[in-house]
């Protein structure tokens, strides 16, 4: 047996330290004898232990964690299927770039590869979905292997995502050397900011000031540059589209906002600014189908971000925030060439929209089973929330009328990955990153499921956090693609099960909304009882512009059934020039 002293001059110890002194104050994990030590270390040092049901929705949970607070976010999770439950936590951190670090344990090197328990090789499992994948076999490789790993989490000189490292338990046992833990390996890692060259601003600053319909799409490169983004924008007069990823750097009131005349301005613009964003299926690859011919010129800090799907007329390899800075402190005299009419009419029908949909919101009719409209749900949030709500949304039809109908400047979903269940543990972190604010999950009843034991975790926590469950009995935008495209539902419905019941069996104070009229009382007895689950009763025949738009039913060449169509047309129109 290993006694405490040695422990207590252990790698694990040395690990603790680490994260102590990168001032990560809480790891999210599932315990294990392979991470034990770790495990109590870390309690030794004052790094709050968040205990969860399952090692997926740890990994969520520093997910969120990573994203809410710009810094590492860290989970703590066993060997063999400790790892394996992982994987969903860390590709979903892999496609949204987020810097989680997840830690694991190993057999002890004498049992390497004899049919050990646990034992398997977890490095190439991960492998494909982490920044940065190791075994550290030796006590004094354990801190050069977490610096390494954690500034490839936090994207220094590439691109930001999750990284893993373990370790053989009898190794987090073992005692580094002395010089293995000299007091300066302990600092808190620098940012790494790179600044564009000023040939690229000259030309970057001639597309701008030349475009007439100037249109800006933020990524996660943005965040942090909200302040010269804004001012930039107003400069120009030119229209900005925010994306998921980079919600809350413009606000709504900014004149510049357009967001629900998203399709327009992409139709329209003659310069398409890109800012630490990728071109995905959410922006129709950057393809002419949907953009025209307009010049696009593409700003970030990493090369995967800056070339991707549609090359740009200037491209800049630079930190944004440094470069929006540098394109404002050499703007010229002149006045911009953008078409103000354009740019403000867009603005103007945007809010009329944004109005309408708001009041439509408040009155939306139930459905022929005389269950509540799910925006009703969302109307009542609303009214309820602060301004600086923290705001989950997660589901199929119901993330698509939260997206829509629950606006936050803070606001987390399932992301590029699609990946539906985050909901409850994102949720959770998000309170405890954040106790001053007000946290609040939307999610559908499929979505809830999945994680739906993390009610056990935010009791025990005392997570501050609201979860809505919308209520349809079914995975309603999968039986709308059924139905419109197979004409039979199979495998699609679900119970409209007693989810409030559920979380009183683990503490929580919960309750069932069946009308509409209820939600307002409910919503604030539910705030005053943190953590509160509300389970409300919704209509699945509530049309979400998800389900009109075609994205469930995944269009061959586009995401969105109009740009499918349009690519479609675009492809045959060229193939005819050549
Ligand atoms: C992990 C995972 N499994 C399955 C899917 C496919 N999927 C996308 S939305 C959806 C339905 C979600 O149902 P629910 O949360 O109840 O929301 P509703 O559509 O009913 O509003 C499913 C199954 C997915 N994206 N991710």
């Amino acid at each position: 047996m290993t006694n405490f002293q040695q422990i207590e001059n252990s790698a694990a110890d040395l690990i603790a330290r680490f994260l102590k002194s990168q001032g990560i104050q809480r790891v999210y994990g599932l315990c294990g004898g392979h991470i034990m030590p770790i495990w109590m270390r870390l309690d030794a040092h004052g790094i709050q232990i968040v205990d969860t049901r399952d090692e997926r929705a740890a990994v969520y949970m520093a997910h969120a964690e990573a994203e809410l607070t710009g810094q590492l976010g860290v989970a703590l999770v066993t060997a063999g299927p400790g790892v394996t439950n992982a994987m969903t936590g860390l590709a979903n951190a892999h496609v949204a770039r987020a810097s989680v670090m997840v830690l694991s344990g190993t057999p002890p090197l004498a049992q390497e590869n004899r049919g050990a328990l646990q034992d398997m090789v977890h490095t190439d499992v991960v492998k494909s979905v982490t920044q940065f994948a190791r075994t550290v076999r030796h006590p004094d490789l354990v801190l050069p292997a977490l610096y390494e790993a954690a500034a490839c989490a936090l994207g220094q000189g590439g691109e930001s995502g999750p990284v893993f490292i373990d370790f053989p338990v009898d190794i987090l046992r073992a005692s580094p050397s002395q010089v293995a833990q000299l007091a300066e390996y302990f600092k808190p890692l620098n940012s790494l900011r790179s600044t564009p060259h000023s040939a690229d601003v000259q030309a970057a600053i001639e597309l701008l000031w030349q475009a007439k319909r100037p249109l800006f799409i933020s990524g996660r490169g943005a965040r942090g540059a909200e302040k010269t983004l804004q001012a930039l924008l107003s400069v120009l007069g030119a229209v900005y589209l925010d994306t998921g990823e980079s919600r809350g750097l413009v606000p709504d009131s900014h004149a510049s906002v357009v967001g629900a005349m998203r399709a327009q301005a992409m139709k329209e613009a003659d310069l398409v600014v890109t800012l630490g964003r990728k071109l995905d299926f959410q922006l129709a690859y950057g393809s002419p189908a949907v953009f025209g011919d307009a010049k696009f010129l593409r700003i970030s800090d990493n090369a995967a971000h800056l070339r991707d799907n549609r090359r740009g007329e200037v491209e800049i390899l630079a930190d944004v925030g440094h470069t929006l800075d540098a394109l404002l402190a050499h703007k010229p005299a002149r006045a911009p060439a953008t078409d103000v009419a354009w740019a403000q009419g867009l603005r103007a029908q945007h809010l009329q929209r944004a109005d309408k949909q708001i009041q439509s919101m408040k009155t939306a009719a139930p459905g022929s089973d005389g269950l509540m409209h799910p925006n009703r749900v969302l109307s009542a949030l609303r009214d309820a929330l602060p301004e600086d709500a923290v705001v989950v949304a997660d589901g199929g039809d119901f993330l698509s009328f939260a997206r829509v109908g629950l606006p936050a400047n803070t606001y987390l979903d399932p992301g590029s990955l699609g990946c539906i269940g985050i909901g409850t543990p994102f949720g959770v972190a998000a309170s405890l990153v954040c106790p001053d604010k007000t946290v609040v999950v939307a999610t559908g009843d499929g979505a809830f499921g999945f994680n739906a034991m993390e009610i056990d975790t935010a009791v025990r926590h005392q997570a501050p956090v609201l979860v809505v469950v919308a209520n349809n009995g079914s995975w309603a935008i999968e039986v709308r693609d059924q139905q419109e495209t197979h004409g039979k539902v199979v495998g699609t419905r679900l119970q409209f099960a007693d989810h409030a019941g559920m979380a009183r069996a683990f503490g929580m104070h919960a309750q069932r909304v069946e009308k509409a009229e209820d939600l307002p009382a409910a919503i604030a007895l539910a705030l005053q009882n943190l953590p509160a689950l509300l389970d409300v009763l919704v209509t699945p025949e509530a049309v979400s512009s998800d389900a009109k738009s075609g994205l469930a039913w995944v269009p061959d060449l586009q995401a969105l059934s109009a740009w499918d169509e349009a690519e479609r047309n675009w492809r045959q129109s060229e193939s005819g020039n050549s």
